[in-house]
C-alpha cells in the first residue's frame, strides 16, 4: 500500500512541534510547510520540508500535490491587526481550501480556537459541557478569524464534498502553565492533542465537524461528545498540575474569568500582544 501523505501547514509553530514526532507512524509520510525554518529530519524521518506562505497560491498548489489529508496550524495564533488578521487567518485558509480542493485533497483538519466562542460563558457551559457547534462569540479579530475558517471549512464541504473538520484548540503546550490557572479548564496536553488529530485523520467519513480539542480536565468546561464520535478518547487532565498552579488557592476571579476565551476578551482589539 502508499505511503499516506498528510501535510502540516504551519509546522514549525507550537502545536505543529509538538505534534510533529507524535505524528510519525509507520507508512506515513508529513509534509511540512512554513515560512520559518524546520528543524532538520531526524535519521530516517520520513519528512518533506518545504518552505512557503499560506497565503501563497503557488506554494499551496505544490504543497498539496499528492497529499491524503492537510493539517492547517498555519497562521496567526493570536491578535493582531485587522489587515495582518484577514490576509494570513482569512485569505490564507482560502487559498489553502482552494489549493486542496483543486489537488483533490479528500480531508482538512483546520485549526480554529477556543477564541472563536471566547466570550461563551463559563455558567452557560451545563452539562456535558459547552456544546462543540455553539454559535460564534468571538473575542478578538482573532477569533473572528477563526469563526471565519470554520464557515469556510463547512463551504467546502457543502460545494465539494471535501471532509473537513474545525477543531476548537483550548490551550496547547507542553504543560497549562504559559497561561496561568485557566489551563487547568482549557489544557490540550500534546499526547491527546495527537490522538485528537489521529482521529480526525481516520475517523470515516466525518462530512463537516466542528469539536473542541481539549483534554479531559477535572475542571473543562467543553462537551467532548463531537470529538468522541470521532474516535478521539482524552488520557490526560491538567488537574496533575492544580498545586502548582494555585498553591492551594481557588481558582482567581478576574473580570474575565467567567468567559472561555479568559483576558483575550479584554485585550486591545487589533494589537498583537503577548497572551
Ligand atoms: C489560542 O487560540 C492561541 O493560539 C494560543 O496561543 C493560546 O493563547 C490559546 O488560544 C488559549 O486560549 O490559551
Amino acid at each position: 500500500m502508499a505511503d499516506q501523505r498528510v501535510l502540516i501547514t504551519g509546522a514549525a509553530g507550537v502545536i505543529g512541534t509538538l505534534m510533529r514526532p507524535r505524528l510519525r507512524r509507520e507508512g506515513r509520510i508529513l509534509r511540512l510547510l512554513d515560512l520559518r525554518p524546520l528543524a532538520p529530519a531526524e535519521p530516517g524521518e520520513p519528512v518533506e520540508p518545504r518552505t512557503g506562505s499560506v497565503t501563497d497560491p503557488a506554494a499551496m498548489a505544490d504543497a498539496c500535490a499528492g497529499v491524503d489529508a492537510l493539517i492547517h496550524l498555519g497562521g496567526l495564533s493570536r491578535e493582531n491587526t485587522w489587515a495582518d488578521t484577514v490576509e494570513v487567518n482569512i485569505h490564507g485558509t482560502h487559498t489553502v481550501l482552494e489549493a486542496a480542493r483543486a489537488a483533490g485533497v479528500p480531508r482538512v483538519i483546520l485549526a480554529s480556537s477556543n477564541h472563536s466562542v471566547g466570550f461563551r460563558t463559563i455558567d452557560e457551559a451545563g452539562s456535558p459541557g459547552l456544546p462543540a457547534d455553539s454559535s460564534p462569540r468571538p473575542d478578538t479579530y482573532y477569533g473572528v478569524s477563526k469563526a471565519a475558517i470554520e464557515a469556510l471549512g463547512s463551504l467546502y464541504h457543502s460545494r465539494f464534498g471535501m471532509d473537513v473538520i474545525a477543531i476548537r484548540i483550548g490551550s496547547c503546550f507542553e504543560t497549562p502553565h504559559p497561561l496561568g490557572p485557566r489551563g487547568l479548564i482549557t489544557w490540550l496536553s500534546p499526547d491527546d492533542g495527537a490522538r485528537l488529530f489521529e482521529a480526525c485523520l481516520s475517523a470515516p467519513s466525518p462530512g463537516y465537524r466542528l469539536i473542541w480539542g481539549v483534554s479531559k480536565n477535572t475542571r473543562g468546561v467543553f462537551s467532548l461528545r463531537e470529538a468522541e464520535s470521532l474516535g478521539y478518547r482524552s488520557l490526560d487532565d491538567a488537574e496533575k498540575y492544580a498545586g502548582e498552579l494555585l498553591g492551594g488557592n481557588p481558582m482567581p476571579e478576574t473580570p474575565t474569568s467567567n468567559y472561555v476565551g479568559g483576558p483575550f476578551c479584554t485585550a486591545p482589539l487589533g494589537e498583537p500582544n503577548p497572551l
